[in-house]
């Protein structure tokens, strides 16, 4: 295993002190990091102690430091995940050639967009959370999001890194601009959508958690399977934190399903209105949050059928997550897939696509199917405490704004509707300015140690086996 070495001035495991030139650069971009994180980060809470996890090693297991940090001393660093002796590619014109441990020059502008639109969400996210602080639940709540923090925060770094020793000139360009850009700046917007989406209240920040971080996991493990080795390892190493954010998302959505039918049980009723008096979160209106998250992170997969994404298969740069496992023909030159499109006339036609241009239909069925797992454990909860209530995602048709289906009216089940029709029930489907007011009445920040709002249940255990009534982030 690759030693973390933490007396550097940035930790690696890439042996950075042997580059001087790509030392001093990324020693040059250091502290403009730390000024963006100062000035768009959570700073409100520079000064506040916090039990936050450091990596210590790239290990699958034990990779993990435990101990109390204030933010702005966090310490960012590149760690790459070990190399896989022999590795050969496993996918596209190339498979089973050996990987690169350079881009290939032919394929460098392929490479440089996504590994910029990868870099783009991670200081987008924090951007988006940056005042979320200020209305936590809990103690452990607000921890976990400064934990999420602070590891997007390496992410960053993480393709930092790959831009600056691989890409020269442009990519220490594309560094600069990744700080330049802003979470929903009008002039200069994060490049994905879902990442120019204000997160102004816990129920939205689990929503995330639960569905654009784990876009997060589908893309990441598809770059993982990249030819280009550096980048498949920055993005191995990249997925063990990322779990971490999925857990936040699921957990913390499970919390508020158990807090609100503690709460229905309490007063005998599932009446919207009655649960609301109780200060909890009803179920038509966590429906509706669910509809708007899922909607806007399907969009972050691309178009049903993409050239890009047939390029970046063919080409061995961009795989599908666990391409080696999952998969039998990892070529794909010859198969094809069905898809379902607009007709053109209000109904739904089929349609067949090279199987490589729809690369980007592959993953989000897969992200679909991930997504369906915590709804149907919800919904268990909830049919256990005899509700006849089912949380559902919406089909994937619902409400995109890119692709074949991008502004094409439908109802939750992806029938296309008139476009009134779909004005009119809209309001219905997703949160209404009345549902947005409510949720931001219940965010008032709780930090009594082992205390929670009334909108959400405990959690099952602390941090790290710590009890959950431990002061995870000291105030001060
Ligand atoms: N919003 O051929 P198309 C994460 C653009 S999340 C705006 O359909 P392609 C995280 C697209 O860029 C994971 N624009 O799609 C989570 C292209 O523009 P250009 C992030 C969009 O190229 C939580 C054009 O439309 N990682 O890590 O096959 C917290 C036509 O594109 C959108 C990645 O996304 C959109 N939603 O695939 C923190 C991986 N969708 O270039 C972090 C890297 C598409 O023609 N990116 N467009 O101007 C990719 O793999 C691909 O760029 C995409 C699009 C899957 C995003």
């Amino acid at each position: 295993m690759s030693n973390i070495d933490y007396s550097d001035k940035i930790p690696n495991n890439v042996n950075l002190a042997n580059d001087r030139t790509l030392q001093r650069a990324l020693e040059h971009w250091q502290p403009r990091f730390l000024d963006w994180w100062r000035e768009m980060g959570p700073n409100d809470f520079a000064s506040v102690d916090v039990y936050l996890r450091t990596a210590v090693g790239v290990d699958a297991q034990g990779w993990a430091h435990y101990g109390t940090v204030k933010m702005p001393d966090y310490r960012w660093g590149i760690f790459l995940a070990d190399p896989i002796a022999n590795r050969t590619i496993g996918f596209g014109d190339s498979f089973g050639q050996p990987v690169w441990q350079q881009v290939p020059g032919e394929f460098r502008s392929q490479f440089r967009r996504l590994i910029v639109t990868q870099g783009d969400t991670e200081p987008a996210s924090v951007e988006q959370q940056h005042r979320l602080g200020h209305t936590c639940p809990s103690l452990y709540d607000l921890r976990n999001l400064f934990q999420i923090n602070v590891e997007e925060g390496r992410h960053l770094w993480a393709m930092v890194y790959i831009l600056h020793a691989y890409f020269g000139r442009d990519g220490r360009e594309e560094a600069e601009e990744l700080l330049a850009r802003h979470s929903g700046d009008v002039d200069k917007p994060r490049i994905l959508g879902t990442f120019n989406e204000p997160i102004e209240d816990w129920l939205s920040f689990f929503c995330f958690c639960y569905f654009t971080d784990r876009d997060g996991k589908f893309q990441l493990k598809s770059l993982a399977e990249s030819s280009f080795d550096p980048l498949a390892r920055t993005c191995r190493f990249m997925l063990t934190e990322e779990a971490h954010h999925m857990f936040v998302g699921e957990t913390g959505l499970g919390r508020i399903v158990r807090r609100t039918l503690e709460v229905m049980k309490e007063i005998g009723s599932d009446d919207p209105e009655a649960i609301r008096r109780r200060g909890a979160v009803d179920l038509p209106l966590l429906q509706r949050y669910l509809n708007y998250w899922f909607s806007s992170s399907l969009d972050l997969f691309g178009s049903e059928v993409s050239s890009n994404a047939a390029t970046t298969f063919a080409s061995g740069i961009k795989g599908r997550p666990d391409e080696t496992t999952q998969y039998r023909d990892h070529v794909c030159s010859d198969s094809t897939f069905e898809i379902e499109v607009p007709d053109g006339r209000g109904g739904v036609v089929k349609d067949t696509s090279p199987m490589r241009n729809a690369m980007n239909e592959v993953l989000r069925d897969a992200y679909v199917r991930d997504c369906e797992i915590g709804l149907k454990r919800w919904n268990m909860h909830i049919k256990r405490a005899g509700y006849n209530f089912e949380l559902k995602l919406p089909s994937s048709r619902f409400r995109r704004a890119i692709g074949a289906w991008a502004n094409i009216p439908t109802d939750l089940e992806g029938r296309p509707i008139g476009r009134e029709e779909y004005d009119r029930s809209l309001p219905g489907w997703l949160p209404s300015a009345s549902d947005r007011d409510y949720v931001k009445s219940l965010m008032q920040r709780v930090v009594e140690p082992g205390k929670m709002a009334a909108w959400i249940a405990p959690p099952e255990r602390g941090v790290n086996n710590l009890p959950v009534d431990y002061e995870y982030v000291r105030l001060n």
